[in-house]
């Protein structure tokens, strides 16, 4: 069984079926494509390049798909799923509009027993989440936000008719990704628009552009090379890190790199120089030039010195790409609250108290991010040996081994999980790693005469040691991020993602395999397969 009908899930129903195992599909919303699905906000966009943010294991998917833009839209990368999921005719395995509630592990017959929202009960041999790293959204306690008679919405959330501002006073809490992307759009109909603002964040112009067909021509003629490439790579992507350090080189020649890279667009900025993430005086260099450019844009100094984030390393948090969203802040019709120094009191019948000031709104926007990695596995009630649920498991920070399962949860698998690099570069270059690993796994495991799979303590322990430790070599701990799980109050500080490198982490995940699966315990199951 799979859990989710985002890419994860759709390439993980298509491989396992590849491979002779039956599979059945849960998904919650009505269509496929996830994150996609779900985030249909004004000016949803991914930050990775369009010809590389897609699937590769189809080599005539990737001839025949045409990417418009650099940096593709949500509609876009929406309609790719749809397709995806007719021309691999993936629907008719999968069950929309249905959430899974819960799965316990049976220990009497190695079965997953999962239960779904529609109340369906269904018994699995292995159970795949492919539901997502930053799909579990997450809505502050703010006192009164039941009361508010406007509309409210969260960005990841967004309705499928839209939403109207035009003519309306909008407000919206949050400037991450989400918010970064929403403001300008939102800017651009809305009577009056007010942002409220914690915490600063450093945001890359996407200098996004329609694709020329050369341009596609090329990238299609070197496909298999250029996928190659990322995948031995250190982020991911085939745009080189510059090896030299910020520190090396003389003040006029860092300006013109810095420039470089600047109109060059979006995350490849941070590769500047080689130590930019890992070293503070290096980084500071990178963090001035971006708050220059902030000061630059933004043309009343009280309010660009608001948004010049100045309390965490640049790229400690997920760096943003934007289209305009500094120069949103010129138009008369936009205001910035920092909510740092005017503090949400109440949100109210009709609209938000800050600092002692009533701000009215037709139209309340959270862009207030996710319980990210941990809470869409965590949300489900999912029971292992013993009883224990994972999120008790997972109470003091998730552990897992690879990312890709944890200890107690036989025959279950956490696809792009924690301890995974998946956040830290491209998303569908984590999911087509981490299910080939798991669809090798399984037949290898039937070639071979077993059907349980389940990662060692001792492996998880050492995998969660040495994940904590490649973090140590970065600057990622530097800030309070949904890396570390800061955003959510109560949870544990603890950085999720694995920042060794996507190409070693891959080579560690091959080796594993190829030494008959160290670190996990193979076996046979107690009762023949479910029906
Ligand atoms: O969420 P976030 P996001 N009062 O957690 C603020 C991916 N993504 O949805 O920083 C007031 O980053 C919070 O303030 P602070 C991408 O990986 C990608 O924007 O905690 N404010 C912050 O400003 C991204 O990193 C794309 O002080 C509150 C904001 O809400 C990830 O998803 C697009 C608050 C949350 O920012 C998450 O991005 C969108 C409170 N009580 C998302 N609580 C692209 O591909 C929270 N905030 C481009």
């Amino acid at each position: 069984m799979v859990v989710g009908a985002g890419f994860g899930g759709m390439y993980a129903l298509y491989d396992l079926r590849r491979r002779g195992f039956t599979v059945r599909v849960f998904e919650r919303g009505s269509g496929v494509g996830g994150t996609w699905f779900w985030n249909r906000y004004p000016g949803a966009r991914c930050d990775i390049e369009s010809m590389e943010y897609s699937y590769s294991f189809d080599e005539d998917l990737q001839q025949e798909w045409t990417w418009s833009q650099r940096y593709p839209t949500q509609p876009e990368i929406l309609a790719y799923a749809e397709h995806v999921a007719d021309r691999f005719d993936l629907r008719r395995h999968i069950t929309f509009g249905t959430g899974v509630g819960a799965a316990a592990y049976d220990e009497g017959t190695d079965v997953w027993r999962v239960t779904t929202d529609t109340g369906e009960e269904v018994d699995a041999r292995f159970l795949v989440l492919a539901t997502g790293v930053l799909s579990a959204t997450r809505v502050p306690e703010f006192p009164g936000l039941e009361r508010f008679r406007g509309q409210l919405h969260h960005t990841a959330r967004w309705p499928v008719d839209g939403v109207d501002v035009t003519g309306k006073r909008v407000g919206v809490i949050g400037t991450g990704s989400s918010g970064i992307q929403v403001v300008p759009q939102l800017a651009a109909d809305a009577a009056r628009l007010t942002v409220f603002q914690r915490t600063a964040n450093y945001s890359i112009s996407a200098e996004n552009d329609r694709l020329t067909e050369e341009q596609i021509r090329d990238v299609r003629a070197d496909y298999p090379a250029i996928r190659e490439k990322a995948r031995r790579s250190f982020t991911g992507s085939t745009v080189p890190i510059n090896r030299q350090s910020a520190l090396a080189v003389p003040e006029d020649e860092r300006r013109a790199q810095f420039e470089a890279r600047w109109k060059l667009g979006g995350f490849p900025f941070l590769g500047s120089y080689d130590d930019v993430m890992r070293d503070l005086d290096a980084n500071e260099l990178a963090a001035e030039f971006v708050r220059d450019k902030i000061r630059s844009i933004v043309r009343d100094p009280a309010v660009a010195e608001l948004l010049t984030p100045d309390d965490h390393p640049i790229g400690s948090k997920r760096i943003c790409v934007d289209t305009g969203y500094f120069a949103t802040f010129n138009r008369s019709n936009v205001r910035l609250v920092s909510v740092r120094e005017r503090p949400i009191e109440e949100i109210t019948e009709t609209g938000l108290r800050a600092g002692g000031e009533h701000h009215e709104l037709d139209v309340l926007v959270l862009a207030t991010g996710f319980d990210a990695m941990t809470g869409s596995f965590t949300r489900i009630d999912i029971r292992g040996r013993g009883g224990q649920t994972l999120a008790a498991k997972w109470a003091d920070g998730a552990r897992t081994y690879l990312g890709v399962q944890t200890a107690g949860f036989p025959n279950l698998f956490t696809l792009t999980g924690p301890g995974s690099p998946a956040v830290l570069c491209n998303m569908f270059l984590a999911i087509e790693q981490h299910v080939d690993w798991v669809g090798r796994a399984l037949s290898t495991m039937r070639e071979e005469g077993h059907d349980v799979i389940e990662a060692t303590v001792e492996a998880e322990e050492q995998w969660t040691t040495h994940v904590d430790e490649a973090a140590d070599g970065t600057l990622y701990k530097h800030a309070n991020s949904w890396y570390v799980g800061s955003n959510v109050p109560g949870k544990a500080r603890v950085f999720l993602p694995y920042a060794g490198g996507v190409g070693r982490y891959r080579k560690i995940c091959d080796s594993v395999a190829e030494d008959g699966y160290r670190g996990f315990v193979l076996g046979r199951a107690r009762a023949g397969t479910p029906a």
